[in-house]
C-alpha cells in the first residue's frame, strides 16, 4: 500500500511510502514516472548548433538534436526556456542524464554541476531546481539555466542530457522535457596551415622560397623540377601518425623524407610531373595535443620548369625568360631575384639560358597560380 498526505509549508506533498517519508521533488530522477501528465514545453534555447550523430556505443538514435559545444575542460551554459504551464502549477527544473555514455566514443562525461541547482543523488546523477524544497509558481521562473564544467580528460563526443520539468496543477502531475547534446569537443585547437613553401638553396646564395599557391620553374636537376623541399608550418605543434611516406599525399613524385619540428613539417620529393599542378595533403600529420586532430587543407603549385619571367594570368616558358634572365646577369642573387637563377647553383649567368633552353615551348601556358 502506498499513501501520501499533503503538509503545509513550502514544499507542500510528501510522499510515505513502505514507511519511507519522501521529500518532493526528489522521488528520483524519473519524474514521469508518477507526473504522467503532458503539460509546458521545455525548449533548449542559446544552443550553438544542432546534430544526428552515429549511435556507436547502443545509445538509442535521438534523431536531429540541438547541440551545446564545450571545449573538454571548459563551462557551458545549458538553458532551457519553460512556457505554457497554467497560472497556479507548482513546478521544478530538473537537469540528468550525466551518467548516460558518449554516443560515439562510449565514454563517461566528467563533470561538476551547477552549485544553484540541487544535487539530489549521485547515481545516476540528477539535479532540481529551485534549491532544496522549493517549487515555482506559474507564472514564476522560465529560465532554466545549468552551468556545467566539463572534465579536462572527457573523451570527445555528444552527450545527451536532459533538462525537463515536472510539477502539479489543477489537472494533476504533469511532466515535460527537452533532450540536447552536449559536444565536448577536444581542447586541442583546430589544426590549421599558417605557411607553406617551396624551398630551394641556392648554393652560397642561401635558400629562396616559393609559396604555395605560385608557380615554380625552378630547374636544379631534371629529378628536382618543381618543388623538391616544402616546408610547411602549421599553427601549433605536430606529430606524424604513419611514420611512413602516407603520413602526406601527393599529386606526383616520390617522398624522400619526412621530418616533423615542433610546429615545422619539411618533406622531400624527387619526380614531380612538369605541367601540372602538383598538390600536397597532409593525411597522417596531427595536432601533438591530439591525434584526432587533423587538417583537410592542402598546398600547391604550377610546375612549369624553366619559367623565370612569371607573369599575371599565364606563364609559358619562351623567349621572355631569356630576357629575364639576361637583365640580371652578374647579381647577386637575392629574393627579388632568385627566378633568374633557374638552375639554382647561386649565380645569375649564362647556365640559366641553357636550363630555359631545353624547356622551350611556345605552345603551351598555365595560369601562374593554382586552381
Ligand atoms: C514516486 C512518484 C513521484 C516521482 C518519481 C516524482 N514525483 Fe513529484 N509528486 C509526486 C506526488 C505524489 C506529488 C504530490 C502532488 C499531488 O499529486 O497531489 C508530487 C508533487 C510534485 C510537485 C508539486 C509540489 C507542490 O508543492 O505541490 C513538484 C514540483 C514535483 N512533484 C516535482 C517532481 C520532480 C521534479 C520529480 C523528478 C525529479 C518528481 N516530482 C518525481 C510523486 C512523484
Ligand atoms: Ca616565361
Ligand atoms: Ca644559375
Amino acid at each position: 500500500m502506498r499513501g501520501y498526505f499533503v503538509a503545509a509549508g513550502a514544499f507542500a506533498a510528501v510522499l510515505v511510502t513502505g514507511g519511507q517519508v519522501w521529500a518532493l521533488p526528489s522521488f528520483g530522477p524519473d519524474c514521469a514516472q508518477c507526473h504522467t501528465g503532458s503539460r509546458g514545453t521545455m525548449t533548449i534555447t542559446a544552443h550553438d548548433t544542432s546534430a544526428d550523430p552515429v549511435e556507436a556505443c547502443g545509445a538509442p538514435n535521438r534523431g536531429l538534436l540541438k547541440v551545446f559545444q564545450v571545449p573538454a575542460g571548459g563551462t557551458k551554459t545549458l538553458s532551457g526556456t519553460l512556457s505554457g504551464l497554467t497560472t497556479g502549477a507548482k513546478y521544478a527544473g530538473v537537469a540528468k542524464g550525466f551518467q548516460a555514455n558518449g554516443v560515439q566514443a562510449c565514454g563517461a562525461l566528467s563533470f561538476t554541476g551547477d552549485p544553484a541547482w540541487q544535487l539530489q543523488a549521485a547515481v545516476p546523477t540528477y539535479y532540481t531546481l529551485p534549491l532544496g524544497s522549493a517549487v515555482y509558481t506559474w507564472p514564476g521562473n522560465t529560465a532554466f539555466n545549468f552551468n556545467i564544467t566539463v572534465g579536462g580528460a572527457t573523451p570527445p563526443d555528444f552527450y545527451e542530457l536532459v533538462l525537463a520539468v515536472a510539477g502539479k496543477d489543477g489537472s494533476g502531475r504533469f511532466y515535460t522535457e527537452a533532450r540536447f547534446y552536449l559536444h565536448v569537443l577536444s581542447s586541442c585547437p583546430p589544426l590549421s596551415i599558417v605557411s607553406s613553401v617551396s624551398r630551394k638553396s641556392h648554393g652560397t646564395a642561401g635558400a629562396f622560397d616559393v609559396p604555395s599557391g605560385g608557380w615554380e620553374g625552378r630547374v636544379k636537376t631534371t629529378a628536382s623540377q618543381g618543388p623538391d623541399t616544402i616546408v610547411t608550418v602549421f599553427n601549433q605543434s605536430v606529430q606524424r601518425l604513419n611514420g611512413d611516406n602516407s603520413d602526406v599525399s601527393v599529386s606526383s613524385g616520390t617522398v624522400g623524407s619526412i621530418a616533423v619540428t615542433g610546429d615545422m613539417l619539411t618533406v622531400t620529393l624527387t619526380g614531380i610531373a612538369n605541367r601540372a599542378t602538383f598538390t600536397i595533403g597532409y593525411p597522417g600529420i596531427a595536432a601533438s595535443c591530439d591525434a584526432g586532430m587533423k587538417t583537410a587543407e592542402a598546398n600547391c603549385w604550377q610546375v612549369l620548369a624553366g619559367e623565370a619571367s612569371g607573369g599575371t594570368t599565364s606563364i609559358i616558358v619562351n623567349t621572355s625568360d631569356y630576357v629575364y634572365v639576361r637583365g640580371r646577369i652578374g647579381q647577386a642573387v637575392g629574393s627579388d631575384n632568385f627566378r633568374a637563377d633557374v638552375n639554382t647553383d647561386g649565380a645569375i649567368n649564362t647556365s640559366d639560358y641553357v636550363a630555359i633552353r631545353g624547356r622551350i615551348d611556345s605552345l603551351f601556358s598555365m595560369v601562374p597560380t593554382c586552381p
